[in-house]
């Protein structure tokens, strides 16, 4: 956990650039708290990609504490805007009952946001708690697709269900979760493909596979996670509302948190979409997945390196 939090604040440096500097700088630059003060600050929110509404949200808790409790200094307002951030962030309590239940995980985003990768390490982690893990390769669009899942299979010792390239997604889906009962497994990770000759068709795709995990295997528990690449800011954003809109998403995963990673990001979405964020990924091997905490991620941004 202290190694992960280490890579995590390194892995925030550039967001911190942007948002925490820019702060630090106002709260030390201003000497009273007035309109150009609250100005300021909500530059460098919408600059660090914490969104619109996020941003508004935690000014006006902001405005309010500043009020009530009568503060004068602007430096006492650094730890109630990093309260404030955690508030906006606080979704509930994260579940992650899929990892203890008879489940089918449908891994859902645009392409290159590492959705493979991303089933790919938890399939790891289920395996080391000692889960029976089956993979299906419903990305059939991309050629390589099948055998770079396939290479994580081996990889996790996980089970590899696939098809022919350009054959029907829904029909691996079949096959996997047939797989899935007989074989008695755990959890069934499925890995879609992230483009398809438009986007209604992809939309279409994933109605067709949820139907067919609806009808065939009712009983599991369902999990669909939309992957999310921290880099890209506000399009992360727009793909999760896209998404949102033609499945019910219970979850999301930010990747590559490791690099320059626009990490104001993983606060727009818990604060303006409800969809808590339950994994980030931190690098490309099998162990930098991680379970996502806000309060651990919100020190980690306020944390000096
Ligand atoms: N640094 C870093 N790279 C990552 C992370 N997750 C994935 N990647 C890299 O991102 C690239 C794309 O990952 P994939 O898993 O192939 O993405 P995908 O969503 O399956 O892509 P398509 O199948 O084309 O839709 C690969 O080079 C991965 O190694 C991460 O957390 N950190
Ligand atoms: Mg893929």
């Amino acid at each position: 956990m202290a190694d992960f939090f280490k890579r995590l604040v390194s892995g925030l440096s550039k967001t911190r650039d942007n948002i925490v500097s820019g702060m630090d700088s106002i709260f030390h630059g201003f000497t009273k708290i007035d309109e150009d003060f609250y100005e300021e600050l909500e530059e460098v929110l919408i600059m660090g990609d914490l969104g619109v509404q996020a941003t508004y949200d935690i000014l006006e808790d902001l405005r309010e504490k500043v009020k009530e409790r009568h503060i004068k200094e602007p430096l006492e307002c650094r730890q109630l805007l990093i309260d404030s951030i955690k508030e906006q962030m606080d979704v509930g309590e994260t579940a992650y009952e899929f990892e203890e239940k008879t489940s089918v995980v449908m891994v859902i985003g645009v392409n290159g946001v590492g959705k493979t990768t991303t089933i790919g390490k938890l399939a790891g982690k289920l395996r080391a708690q000692g889960k029976k893990v089956v993979l299906a390769a419903a990305d059939t669009f991309r050629a390589a697709a099948g055998e770079q899942l396939k290479e994580w299979a081996n990889r996790a010792q996980a089970e590899l269900i696939g098809g022919q390239e350009g054959s029907d997604p829904a029909a691996v889906v079949y096959d996997a979760v047939a797989a899935a009962k007989a074989r008695h497994a755990d959890v069934l990770l499925c890995d879609t493909a992230g483009r398809l000759h438009n986007k209604k068709n992809l939309m279409e795709e994933l109605k067709k596979m949820n139907r067919i995990i609806d009808r065939e295997f009712p009983e599991a528990f369902r999990e669909t996670l939309v992957v999310l690449d921290a880099t890209t800011g506000q399009n992360a954003l727009q793909q999760a509302k896209e998404f949102n809109e033609v499945a019910d998403i219970t979850g999301i995963i930010l990747t590559k948190m490791d690099g320059t990673a626009k990490g104001g990001i993983a606060v727009a979405i818990q604060a303006e979409l409800g969809i808590p964020v339950k994994y980030i990924g931190v690098g490309e091997t099998i162990d930098d997945l991680q379970k996502f905490d806000a309060d651990t991620f919100v020190n980690a941004l306020f944390t000096a390196e």
